[in-house]
């Protein structure tokens, strides 16, 4: 169903974006894997070449930057501009300080990777979309987006922002046969908690302590489920948690 389909994943080189390449490869998608880290998005292609026989175009790209980006999307080469999947996955949580202690440049990463990165990103890509009367936007949110807890301040409100926006995109697109989804996962053991804790990889693995965290092929499933369905099918949210957690407040640890 998907087989040649043109697939760009941004952050694609860990965690949930790297298990979509996975999956999204499986199918006979040709990927465009986005990332800051080129060596590491390298190895997932030639790996996923070798495995599936798939094209494949790695981009070293910060999402931040609203140069690179309509210089990335604006150059790409031959049939790869048709992108008929964008999964907007980069994103990165920063520290978990209260807001009158916590570091400014935190929260502009965040807000700068978050929000305005998957804004500049979904600007490139879509109007391709809406010419082609096709396409598939997925965001990757979290139940962040829904709830917040402390320390969660800029992170919950950057999510919250990809939760507006994606409503919104979804409301402007009506009409032209794009589609757009929101992902929203509970606690998904990725490079994310040591990221957050800026490498610090026990406290990050205290997050995950004695209890099941979702898996980064769990997303990538949902998000290639939502891919899948039928041309006139929507899900424009998909929210999942691990059995272990029932909010953000709320986690059982055995
Ligand atoms: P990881 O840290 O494993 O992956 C994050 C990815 O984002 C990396 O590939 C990283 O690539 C990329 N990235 C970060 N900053 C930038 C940037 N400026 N430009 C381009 N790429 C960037 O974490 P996850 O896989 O868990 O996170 C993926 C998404 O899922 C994020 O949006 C996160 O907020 C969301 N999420 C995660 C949850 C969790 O519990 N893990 C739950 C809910 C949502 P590189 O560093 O190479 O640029
Ligand atoms: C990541 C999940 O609960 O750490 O978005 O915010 S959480």
């Amino acid at each position: 169903m998907l087989t040649n389909s043109i697939v760009l994943i941004t952050g694609a080189s860990s965690g949930i974006g790297e298990a979509c390449a996975h999956l999204f490869a499986r199918e006979g998608c040709a990927l465009i894997l986005a990332a800051r880290r080129m060596d590491r998005i390298s190895a997932i292609a030639s790996e996923l070449r070798t495995a599936h026989g798939i094209r494949t175009l790695t981009i070293e790209l910060d999402v931040r930057s609203r140069n690179a980006v309509e210089a990335a999307i604006a150059n790409l080469p031959g049939d790869w501009a048709s992108i008929d999947i964008l999964v907007n996955n980069a994103g990165l949580s920063r520290g978990l300080g209260k807001l009158h202690e916590a570091q400014v440049e935190d929260w502009e990463e965040m807000i700068d990777t978050n929000v305005k990165g998957l804004l500049y990103v979904s600007r490139a890509v879509v109007p391709g979309m809406v010419e082609r009367h096709r396409g598939h936007v997925i965001n990757i949110s979290s139940i962040a987006a829904h709830q917040t807890y402390p320390g969660g301040n800029v992170y919950c409100g950057s999510k919250a922002a990809v939760r507006a926006i994606t409503e919104g995109l979804k409301m402007d697109l009506l009409g032209t046969g794009v589609r757009v989804c929101a992902i929203a996962p509970g606690m998904v053991e990725t490079e994310f908690s040591v990221v957050r804790f800026h490498g610090d990889e026990q406290r990050a693995a205290k997050t995950y302590e004695n209890m099941k965290p979702l898996t980064a092929t769990d997303i990538a499933e949902i998000v290639l489920f939502a891919a899948t369905r039928p041309a006139h099918v929507d899900l424009p949210e998909i929210i999942v948690m691990p059995v272990d957690q029932a909010s953000v407040y709320h986690v059982h640890r055995g």
